[in-house]
C-alpha cells in the first residue's frame, strides 16, 4: 500500500544530534513511499538558500535520495524557516507550498499548514509574521552577510523565548474561530498542523459539520520521540515514532 507521511518541527540544527539521526533514518526507511510533507521548522534556523555547511548538505542529500527514489516531497514554511527558498528546494529535489494548502489525502481533502497562523492572539508575533513574509523585508534581509543574518537569527531566537516565558497558556494555542474559520473557507474537513508542540487530534463543528484538527508534535531530542502523521487509503492518523 502506499504510504505518504508528515513531519513538522524537527528544528534541526548540529547540537541535536539524536533528532538528526531519528530524521536521517525515518528518510532512509521511507523511500519509495508516495510523499513526505515537511510542515514547516524543519531547522532550528534558516536564513537563506546560501546557508549551505557540511550539517545542511547532509540534510539536503538526504532528501534528494528519498526524491530520487520516486518519493514526492513538499516544504512549508514554519517560523524558523520562512526563508527556505527555490534553491533549497531545487537541490533536495522538492516543492515549497504556499503557506497554506488543501491537498487531496487518498480521495480526502485535507488542509495542510504549520500552524502559527492559527495563534491569532499573539500580536506581536503576528506583526512580526506579517512584516517578514513580505518579498520586500526578505529580498532586504536576504541582502545582509550570511554572518550577519546567522546572528540576526539567534537574536529573534532569544527574543522569541524571551517573549514566551510570559505568555499565558491560550496565547501559545491556537484560537479556535481561526481554525473555523479557516477550515471554512478550505472547503476541507480535516485540518493538520505543527507549530503549537501539542500533538493530538480535536474533533469540532464546522457549520455544524463535523471536522477534525490534527497536530504533528515535535521531534525531542531527551527522549527520541516524535508525533508524526501517516496516511494511506484507510485513512489519516498520527503515529509515535521512536528513534
Ligand atoms: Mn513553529
Amino acid at each position: 500500500m502506499s504510504l505518504t507521511y508528515f513531519i513538522s518541527d524537527l528544528h534541526l540544527a548540529p547540537d541535536l544530534p539524536r533528532v538528526t539521526q531519528g530524521f536521517l533514518a525515518l528518510l532512509e526507511r521511507i523511500r519509495g513511499a508516495e510523499a513526505l510533507y515537511v510542515l514547516g521548522d524543519l531547522f532550528e534556523a534558516w536564513v537563506g538558500d546560501d546557508q549551505c555547511d557540511e550539517y545542511n548538505n547532509r540534510i539536503i542529500a538526504a532528501f534528494r535520495a528519498l526524491a530520487d527514489s520516486g518519493t514526492k516531497l513538499f516544504f512549508v514554511h514554519g517560523n524558523r524557516d520562512f526563508l527556505l527558498g527555490q534553491g533549497f528546494a531545487e537541490a533536495t529535489g522538492g516543492t515549497l507550498l504556499p503557506e497554506s494548502a488543501v491537498i487531496d489525502v487518498y480521495g480526502q481533502p485535507v488542509l495542510v499548514m504549520h500552524g502559527d497562523q492559527l495563534c491569532t492572539l499573539d500580536e506581536k508575533y503576528m506583526a512580526f509574521r506579517a512584516q517578514s513574509r513580505s518579498p520586500a523585508w526578505q529580498q532586504a534581509m536576504l541582502g545582509n552577510p550570511l554572518e550577519q543574518r546567522l546572528m540576526i537569527a539567534q537574536m529573534w531566537r532569544m527574543q522569541s523565548k524571551a517573549n514566551n516565558a510570559n505568555k499565558p497558556e491560550n496565547i501559545m494555542d491556537v484560537t479556535p474561530d481561526e481554525v473555523v474559520r479557516l477550515l471554512q473557507e478550505s472547503g476541507a474537513a480535516t485540518l493538520l498542523h505543527g507549530h503549537t508542540h501539542r500533538p493530538g487530534v480535536h474533533a469540532l463543528l464546522v457549520g455544524g459539520q463535523p471536522a477534525q484538527r490534527l497536530v504533528l508534535g515535535d521531534w525531542r531530542e531527551d527522549n527520541g520521540e516524535a508525533v508524526i502523521a501517516l496516511a494511506g487509503s484507510d485513512g489519516l492518523r498520527l503515529e509515535t515514532l521512536h528513534f
